[in-house]
């Protein structure tokens, strides 16, 4: 996969360098570059803002940094295709915004499949809309939220997108395993978990777990999962019922 991102604030984006995402990198899983969205203005103070039309607090970001930031990045995607004479497929064009489609587990797994994604970090009150709609013609554009809160620009949340989605990608995680229980993968939040020694400051490990009885301890965990969904998410438990309930699941609850 090949993520671009373009921010007025590259050095936000630093933390990619370590870790899984950083060490995907180094094996070559995942291209990674950050561009400054300043290189690609043309007066002598690089501004990339300017005051809202009707008026209003804030400030817009300008239309034709923008296109120049993401022509040339469409260019080396489609140029790249047609030295390999295929077609060329719409790089996705991701816009953080708290006015976008809600992110969640899901929509990483399908981020995770594309070949390339190009994050649009906005800053201010936002880019001007006709950007948004002028990009359509190079990439698939996908205005994403985190959630319903507002931070003060998109890098953030790419921060976060990135290290969801990367670590999808087949090699990063050493256990894809891990990937198969965890929170959200079944639509319901991850069961406690619990290590050494069984007994801490007076607090005894729940005893099925030191059973050895396999069924029972999956029972166990199923039924912690569903009573910890009740409590903390009843939004995820009511999908999660619509969906139907397994025969095995009907015994753990
Ligand atoms: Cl993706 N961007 C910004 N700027 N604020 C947000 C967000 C994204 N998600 C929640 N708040």
């Amino acid at each position: 996969m090949r993520i671009d991102v373009v921010s007025i604030f590259p050095e936000y984006l630093a933390p990619l360098e370590l870790s899984l995402i950083g060490k995907a990198r180094q094996d070559g899983l995942l291209e990674f570059n950050v561009h400054d969205l300043r290189t690609f203005t043309t007066d002598k103070h690089r501004t990339v803002d300017d005051t809202p039309y009707g008026g209003g607090a804030g400030m817009v970001m300008k239309p034709e940094p923008w296109a120049q930031a993401l022509e040339s990045i469409a260019g080396n995607a489609e140029d790249g295709a047609a030295s390999q004479g295929v077609p060329a497929k719409k790089p996705v064009l991701i816009v953080p915004s708290p006015a976008g489609e809600r992110f969640n587990q899901a929509l990483a797994y399908e981020l995770a499949e594309e070949e390339q994604l190009v994050f649009a970090c906005g800053r201010y009150e936002g880019i001007d809309e006709r950007v948004i709609e002028w990009a359509a013609e190079h990439f698939a554009v996908r205005p994403i939220s985190l959630g319903d809160y507002v931070l003060n620009g998109g890098e953030v949340a790419v921060l976060a997108m990135v290290e969801a989605i990367g670590r999808l990608l087949p090699g990063v995680v050493g256990n894809p395993e891990s990937l198969v229980e965890e929170s959200h993968s079944d639509g319901l939040l991850e069961y406690p978990v619990y290590t050494k020694p069984s007994s801490w400051r007076d607090r005894e490990v729940p005893p099925v777990l030191l059973s050895g009885n396999h069924g029972k301890i999956a029972q166990w965990r199923r039924h912690e999962q569903y009573r910890r969904t009740a409590e903390r998410r009843p939004d995820l438990l009511a999908e999660f019922d619509a969906g139907g309930l397994t025969r095995a699941d009907r015994a753990a609850f």
